[in-house]
């Protein structure tokens, strides 16, 4: 038997892949990619120091290419099998996302690499919506979605026979990995015709856009993917130059001197031609509107604490009835910008690095803080790698062509979405809790090594 490959490869050739795909598939999408490694490329000549530290961490050849892509599917099945396919190139289910809570009537999870050696390595995930039937009021268009949905499959023998293949004998050769990129990839492929009459598509589209986009078509094509920015505010300044249309605003926290969670905004979607079932042979023309491109920057992960007051801060913002760049801008300024304080307070998770020259050996009751604050032990921000509920439905509404808000009388259920998937979700909280307490041991470790023998101050 030929040696396996590692997932991390399959994943950075499959990232490879979906994004060549998609260049070609939406030409504005590669226009999207030319600008971003234009302001990256100025940010790196503007900033020496940031371009020695990224490519100290080996992230510079890496930058831009793709953190996230995202897809929709219908039923818990395909949902189930969508896990069963990224599991095969180390993508595991992280987070539970409650769209409904903005109107959408789906419930989402991102399939990421968990820990920062395997991000490192190739940092693409995909961020998965399950279509939530049981929302829509109507029970006879429930019906006829499911009926439709009934009678795809969205992936091809040879991706089933390689995701067997692979879950038997844990993990592909180089010929089974190239060709499991090459069948997975077909999934989420751009189809230009309907699997439904026009007055079907209608009906699911007053139904709810997404309803339309999810259930309309062969399968869950790619409907965005999202290159890293070093610089957002410029990239989304300069869309409209390059011929793009932009959507309104940046969503998640204002832009910071200490950078928090994520940022991102987008292109707004195309309006692209279908071809819908009729009778006869030529079926009839008609319009779609579901692809786009966003960029990204991140910030630090913020503990549970640390969300709270986001959450706070935000919902304040957009209640304020003031533009909400600014808005933003004034509510966060009760949020401390600087890692030290940020650290005290205890709103967000650090990675921890002895110091170059710490005063001596430290006793040996000290806290973190005290640690931090007395020239032990250096504070790095932890890079937060998940999504923000309010910031992706802000990214799907821009998206859906229209006015698509709604009220649902249902709350959200994690435990609905995991009977789906067939697995529990990770908690994304307890990964950074987790990586920043190794990190404190593995800094306290050295630092002690370091210190041996000198006199505690
Ligand atoms: C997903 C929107 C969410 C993000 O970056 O928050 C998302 C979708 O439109 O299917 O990708
Ligand atoms: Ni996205």
């Amino acid at each position: 038997m030929k040696e396996q490959v590692s997932a991390h490869r399959i994943r950075a050739h499959f990232a490879q892949e979906m994004s060549r795909m998609y260049r070609e598939e939406v030409p504005q999408y590669a226009t999207l990619c030319d600008l971003v490694a234009e302001v990256n490329a100025s940010v790196l000549a503007l900033q020496p120091t940031l371009s020695t530290r990224l490519s100290r961490e080996g992230q510079l050849e890496r930058i831009d290419v793709e953190r996230h892509g995202a897809v929709r599917v219908g039923t818990p099945a395909e949902l189930r099998m969508l896990g069963r396919l990224f599991a095969v190139m180390g993508m595991h289910p992280v987070g539970y996302y409650d769209l409904s809570i903005a109107g959408i009537p789906v419930h989402s999870t991102a399939f990421r690499p968990l820990d920062d050696a395997s991000l490192a390595q190739s940092p693409f995930r995909v961020f998965a919506s399950l279509l939530r039937l049981e929302l829509l009021a109507d029970a006879n268009l429930r019906a006829q979605a499911s009926e439709v949905l009934a009678r795809r499959e969205i992936f091809n023998a040879d991706c089933l026979a390689l995701i067997e293949q692979s879950e038997r004998d844990g993990g592909l050769n180089e010929p089974q990995a190239d060709d499991f990129v090459r069948a997975a990839l077909e999934t989420f492929r751009w189809h230009s015709e309907a699997t439904v009459d026009l007055p079907t598509y209608r009906r699911m589209r007053d139904a709810h856009p997404l309803v339309a986009d999810i259930v309309c078509f062969k399968g869950p094509h790619i409907n965005h993917l999202t290159p890293r920015t070093l610089d957002i505010d410029a990239v989304h300044s300069r869309m409209e130059e390059q011929g793009l249309r932009a959507k309104d605003s940046i969503e998640g926290p204002p832009p910071r001197a200490f950078p928090l969670l994520l940022r991102q905004t987008s292109f707004l979607a195309l309006d692209e031609g279908i071809r819908f079932i009729a009778d006869g042979d030529e079926g009839v023309e008609g319009t779609h509107v579901a692809r786009f491109g966003e960029i990204e920057q991140r910030g630090c992960a913020l503990t549970a604490k640390g969300r709270a007051l986001y959450d706070r801060l935000l919902a304040q913002a957009r209640r304020s009835g003031q533009p909400l760049a600014q808005a933003l801008r004034d509510t966060f300024r009760e949020f401390p910008d600087d890692a030290q304080t940020l650290h005290r307070e205890g709103l967000a998770f650090f990675r921890y690095q002895p110091a170059p020259n710490p005063p001596g050996r430290p006793p040996s009751d000290l806290t973190a803080t005290a640690l931090v604050e007395g020239g032990w032990l250096r504070l790095e921000p932890m890079i937060y790698e998940d999504f923000l509920p309010v910031s992706a439905a802000g990214i799907f509404r821009s998206n859906l062509g229209e006015a698509c808000d709604q009220e649902f009388s249902q709350a959200g259920s994690q435990l609905a979405f995991e009977a789906a998937l067939g697995r529990p979700l990770h908690n994304e909280l307890e990964i950074y809790a987790s990586q920043s307490q190794s990190s404190f041991a593995a800094a306290l470790h050295q630092l002690s090594d370091k210190t041996a023998g000198s006199q505690v101050p």
